[in-house]
Order: C-alpha cells, then sequence, then structure tokens
C-alpha cells in the first residue's frame, strides 16, 4: 500500500523520527528525512537506500525557521512534490522547571519547534494534498497533550496544541481525502530526555529506570498501522503508553 509514495518525516535524524523512516522504508516508501543534523540523515538516507532500495533524500532543514521551510519545501525537485504523507515529529522538551523559574529561551524554543514548526510545514504540504484530494498527515503529540505534569508546563501546552491542531485538521479537512491522525505516546527511550536536560545523560536515564518504556520503533509501527489502512479509514487519535505507564504521573517502577 505504501510503495512508491512519498513520505515526509520531519526529525528523522533520531528516536521516533528515525524509527518511522526505517519502517516506512521497509513498507516500501520514498522517503524524504527532514533534520538540523543532516549528517545524521544523510547517512540514514544512504542505509536505507542500500537496505530497502527505495529513494530518499535527506534535507537540512530548521522547522521554527518559515523562510527555510518555504525555501527548502516550496522548492522540492519535481519528482519529490508530491508527498502523500507527512509525519510531523520534529520537537523536544527544554528544562524541566516550575512556571515561575521557567526560563525564556526555553519556552520560546519548545512553542517554535512543537508549534510553530508543525504548522510551518503543515502549510507547505497541505495545500498539495488538499489540490490532489488524497494524503496524510500523522502529527506525533504526547500524553503531556493530555495531562498536565508538574514542572511540565509549557512542553504540555505546546503538546495540548498539537491535539488542537490535529483535531482542527480533521475538522477543515473534512470533505477531501486528505486523512489525520494523532498520536500520543507515553514515555519513550529516544533522546528526548537527554535534550531536555541538556546532555545529562545520568539524569536521562534516571527517566527510564526500572521499567520497560516504549521504543521508536513501538511507535513507529503505529504510525504505519494507521497510515496504511485503506484510503477510507481514518485512524483519528491514538494514545500508547508502556504497560507499566498508567498516566504521565504514575509509573510502576518495579521492574528491571
Ligand atoms: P529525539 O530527541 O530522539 O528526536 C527529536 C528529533 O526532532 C530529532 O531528529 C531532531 O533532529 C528533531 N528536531 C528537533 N528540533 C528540530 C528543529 N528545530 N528542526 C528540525 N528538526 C528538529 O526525541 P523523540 O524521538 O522522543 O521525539 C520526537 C517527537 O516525539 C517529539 O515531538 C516529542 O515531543 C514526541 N514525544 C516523545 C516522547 C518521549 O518520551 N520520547 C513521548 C511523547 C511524544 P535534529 O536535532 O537533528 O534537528
Ligand atoms: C514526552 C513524554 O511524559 O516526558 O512527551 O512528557 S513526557
Amino acid at each position: 500500500m505504501l510503495k512508491n509514495k512519498i513520505t515526509l518525516i520531519t526529525g528523522a535524524s533520531a528516536g521516533i523520527g528515525k524509527s518511522c523512516a526505517e519502517a516506512f522504508a521497509e513498507a516500501g516508501s520514498n522517503l524524504i528525512l527532514i533534520a538540523r543534523r543532516i549528517e545524521l540523515a544523510e547517512k540514514l538516507a544512504s542505509n536505507l537506500r542500500e537496505k530497502y532500495g527505495v529513494e530518499c533524500i535527506a534535507i537540512q532543514l530548521d522547522v521554527r525557521k518559515y523562510d527555510e521551510v518555504a525555501d527548502r519545501l516550496g522548492n522540492l525537485p519535481e519528482k519529490w512534490q508530491n508527498v502523500d504523507i507527512l509525519i510531523n515529529n520534529a520537537g523536544l522538551a527544554r528544562g524541566l522547571d516550575k512556571i515561575q523559574d521557567g526560563s525564556l529561551d526555553d519556552w520560546e524554543e519548545m512553542i517554535d519547534t512543537n508549534l510553530k514548526g508543525l504548522l510551518y510545514v503543515s502549510k507547505l504540504i497541505l495545500p498539495g494534498m488538499v489540490a490532489r484530494d488524497s494524503g496524510m498527515v500523522v502529527n506525533i503529540g504526547s500524553i503531556a497533550g493530555r495531562e498536565v505534569y508538574p514542572k511540565g508546563n509549557v512542553y504540555c501546552a505546546t503538546k495540548h496544541a498539537v491535539r488542537a491542531i490535529s483535531q482542527s485538521m480533521v475538522i477543515d479537512l473534512n470533505g477531501t481525502n486528505v486523512r489525520t491522525c494523532n498520536i500520543d505516546p507515553g514515555m519513550v527511550e529516544t533522546e528526548f530526555s537527554l535534550v531536555r536536560f541538556r546532555g545529562d545523560a545520568p539524569k536521562a536515564e534516571q527517566v527510564y529506570k526500572s521499567f520497560k518504556p516504549l521504543s521508536g520503533d513501538d511507535v513507529a509501527q503505529i504510525a504505519l498501522f494507521a497510515a496504511s489502512r485503506p484510503p477510507h479509514v481514518n485512524i483519528q487519535d491514538i494514545m500508547v503508553t508502556a504497560i507499566s505507564q498508567a498516566s504521565a504521573q504514575i509509573v510502576n517502577r518495579t521492574g528491571v
């Protein structure tokens, strides 16, 4: 079903985005991989071309910069212009502070990446899908888009906003054959916590200690399932956690 389709993935250099690249390539989709760390995206593109025989390009892009997004995505090589599946995955948390102690820079980075970046990329890709009356957007939200947890404040706000945007896409695209799927994972072991704690590896490791969290591959398989349903089937909304995680704050840490 995905053979010869074009899937564009933001944040494809690591974590969930990288896993989505692997899963969609295995299913036969051609790929546009977006990230700032272009060397990682290019290496992945080359591996996937070799492993699965798909076509794959890497584009260096900071989704926070609208001019860059408009330039790169507005001028895709002709054969890459008709994106079938957009996976809005690029995102991050910065810091874990009480709102009264939060850093303006951290807030802006999260809002600019998780919310504005998602909107900028969608603005460039969605009109083509609507014109072709075909396509799918997968937005990677979070359990933080359904619950607020202590010190999660602005990160949670951005993910609540992603959820609102996903619901808006479903409504505004009604009457077209463009599908929207919102995926809200609980804790996934990726570079996420390392980024949140600015490279403090011991602190990041604590987040995933004594239970088995989700992997990027677990989430990628869900995105792939949603994207490979028949075109009239729209899985609008999915929440997925590790079995040990009941809610944002309730995690059974009695395992390995
Ligand atoms: P990672 O840190 O492992 O990956 C994040 C990816 O986003 C990287 O490829 C990074 O690439 C990219 N990225 C970050 N900022 C930008 C930017 N300005 N422009 C372009 N790309 C950017 O984290 P995850 O894989 O865990 O996170 C992916 C998504 O999943 C995020 O939206 C996150 O909020 C969400 N999520 C994560 C969960 C978790 O527990 N890990 C749970 C629920 C949701 P580069 O640095 O090369 O630009
Ligand atoms: C990432 C999951 O719970 O760390 O979105 O916010 S959480």
